[in-house]
């Protein structure tokens, strides 16, 4: 499995990573070419290693002309950000030197964090921006060192001590660059570019229905491994009851080595050797003390993968997510999904999507204790390992997508190859955790050929990186009426013949003129032999906003307590619904939604506002999901 990542991955890959020592010129505009190489680091969160979390100087760069030079070359000294010296000293010591940035005398802010919410001329700002600090190399540094960031929304230039070390493209997965032969003893300068402009070539696409949080929104840590390290592990509960263990080193010691798996809680111990490439893969029948993982008994074992010098540590739950039928089998016994959907916003009046685990677990636990739940869908992109992480610990199963939304460039191979590539950081990232049950796609996309295409490959990608788990996608559906004139709504879509579970979106009663009275007419034409989610459905209610008439408008806790529960009377009636995602648990930030009165910015279809005050509609699913729970 791990061969197959790594040449999924390769696939996925439109050019090589610079360089490490030389400098090289970056392409001028967007879209930019994916990058995307070993070091995987998976579980790195728990490595040991240096944060580098807190105050970087910023400076926007909004015709990127520390990127390229006027006719697009590469630029002159008097624009690189990232050149290693004192600019002001610079300019003193020699007068024919002119430098038209000054990083380290630029103002700071505090990362991880987007720089919307840095200040109010900021807050539109969708473009490049440079950030830069300086840091000491750990004292005596020997073995490897990594910089890896949680995340930077959307296309990421790093350079360290005036050398360029990589590009990535994508702003909610993770990436690694090597750089422990750039690293000097004493102070070190990094310097990283973040260009959050989305283009028709990106993903998402520019057109969304959430806030572009530009900046560096996860934190960025300097890793130290030994030499030969575990890049990659992957340690789980196969569907025929055993423990499976792919792993890979990295290294000049990583072919034909001692590598042992152990599970102290099991008295799981086994040894094996790595073949000529670095891998190991094992299976071992799962130990009869074995508690697996659920929402009830949410059970993490500690994890270690030891090798020559280094130790892998991981925790880890272990369970089975099946399909049979229309069914959705959690360590075989059938399950109803209780969920919600969840942008990565905190909650607060000024968000900036800087995903702490108290910001976590403030949402998660609304969804655990407030609504009797044990399911979220972390939409439109994954989100922070803090969010998986707390997932697995709490006992919520997890929907986990990419920003494949709405109106995407399915003929163009780079954006596909960029697709690819955020599936793979996605899944490889958190194959590890217990809590993540369905792998979507996509969502809203509108069906054509070349879509289908496109979306049978990241599928398929899917399938090869994790067969263990299920493979979703948010669809649309189509209305028309049955002889009787009442609404007939078909999934007509054929992209779910490769899925294992169906997922549709409606918002009958929001975005249509139907009368919530009729939603009890509608009927629906969803595939039999399939499990059916309602991925979403919601209406915006500003908190505090009442209209007690029989029929009240759109936008007060009533109207949005009456759509929920004439929704949730229309598809519980659905014979193949085993579970629901409405939209969604929180007011989240949306620069499309400019009702002045209701909106000011925000998508009000929160079942809690940004601040966390509770809705009608809140009470009104959470007694639902109570009486699904017994
Ligand atoms: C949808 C989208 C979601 C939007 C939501 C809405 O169908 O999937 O991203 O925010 O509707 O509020 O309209």
């Amino acid at each position: 499995m791990a061969r197959i990542i790594r040449r999924l991955i390769a696939a996925a890959m439109v050019c090589a990573a610079p360089a490490m020592a030389q400098q090289v010129a970056p392409p001028p505009t967007l879209p930019l070419a994916t990058v995307k190489t070993s070091p995987l680091l998976v579980s790195a969160d728990m490595r040991d290693g240096l944060d580098l979390s807190g105050p970087w100087h910023y400076s926007i760069d909004p015709f990127r002309a520390g990127l390229a030079g006027f006719h697009g070359e590469m630029p002159g000294d008097s624009q690189l950000r990232y050149l290693d010296l004192d600019v002001a000293k610079a300019m003193k010591d020699d007068n024919r030197a002119m430098y038209e940035f000054d990083m380290a005398r630029s103002p700071v802010t505090t990362l991880p964090s987007s720089w919307l919410t840095e200040a109010p001329d900021l807050r539109y700002y969708q473009g490049l921006m440079w950030y830069q600090r300086t840091f000491a190399a750990p004292a005596n540094h020997k073995g490897r060192y990594f910089l890896r960031f949680g995340a930077a929304n959307y296309a990421t230039f790093v350079y360290l001590n005036g050398k360029a070390i990589g590009r990535h493209e994508g702003g909610f997965t993770p990436f690694a660059f090597e750089v422990t032969n750039l690293l000097r003893d004493g102070d070190n300068q990094i310097t990283v570019g973040v260009d959050s402009q989305a283009t028709e070539a990106t993903v998402p696409p520019p057109v969304t229905d959430w806030e572009n949080y530009g900046g560096i929104t996860r934190p960025v840590r300097l890793i130290a491994t030994p030499d030969t390290y575990v890049d990659d592990a992957w340690v789980r509960l196969t569907r025929d009851g055993k423990i499976a263990v792919d792993a890979h080193l990295d290294g000049a010691q990583a072919a034909n080595h001692a590598i042992r798996l152990k599970i102290a809680g099991l008295g799981l111990d086994l040894a094996g050797t790595t073949d000529a490439k670095g891998d190991w893969r094992a299976t071992v029948a799962a130990p009869r003390a074995l508690i697996r993982w659920s929402p009830e008994q949410p059970k993490l074992y500690d994890v270690s993968i030891s090798s020559g010098d280094d130790q892998w540590r991981d925790r880890i739950g272990f369970r089975t997510i099946e399909v049979r039928g229309p069914d959705v089998l959690l360590n075989g016994k059938p399950l109803f999904l209780r969920g919600i959907s969840l942008h990565e916003e905190e909650l607060g009046t000024d968000p900036t999507r800087a995903m702490t685990p108290a910001a976590a677990r403030a949402l998660l636990s609304e969804i655990k204790d407030g609504l009797h739940g044990n399911y979220v869908r972390l939409a439109h992109y994954p989100h922070s390992e803090v969010m998986t992480r707390l997932a697995d610990e709490m006992g919520i199963i997890v929907w986990s997508e990419v920003p494949v939304y709405w109106r995407v460039a399915w003929s163009n191979p780079d954006t596909l190859a960029t697709a690819r590539n955020m599936v793979a950081e996605n899944i490889i990232r958190d194959r590890n955790r217990a809590s993540i049950a369905i792998w979507s796609v996509a969502n809203e996309t509108p069906v054509t050929d070349a879509r289908n295409t496109f979306l049978r490959t990241l599928v398929s990608d899917v399938r090869k990186l994790d067969d263990t788990r299920l493979v979703s996608a948010a669809l649309l559906t189509e209305r028309s009426q049955g002889p009787d004139g009442k609404p007939v709504i078909a999934m007509a879509d054929p992209l779910a013949d490769a899925l294992d579970v169906v997922a549709i979106n409606t918002y009958f009663g929001w975005y249509t003129p139907d009368r919530l009275d009729d939603l009890a007419s509608f009927s629906f034409r969803v595939p039999a032999n399939k499990p059916l989610i309602f991925s979403e459905f919601g209406a915006d209610a500003k908190a505090g906003f009442h209209d007690p008439r029989a029929l009240p408008e759109k936008f007060s806790e009533e109207y949005q307590a009456e759509f929920y529960r004439k929704t949730l009377g229309m598809v519980d009636r659905i014979p193949t619904l085993r579970g629901m995602s409405p939209w969604i648990l929180k007011d989240f930030r949306s620069p499309r939604r400019q009702n002045p009165e209701f909106q000011q910015g925000w998508n009000r279809k929160g079942l809690i506002s940004e601040t966390g005050q509770r809705k009608q509609a809140f009470a009104v699913l959470a007694g639902y999901y109570e009486g699904k729970e017994r």
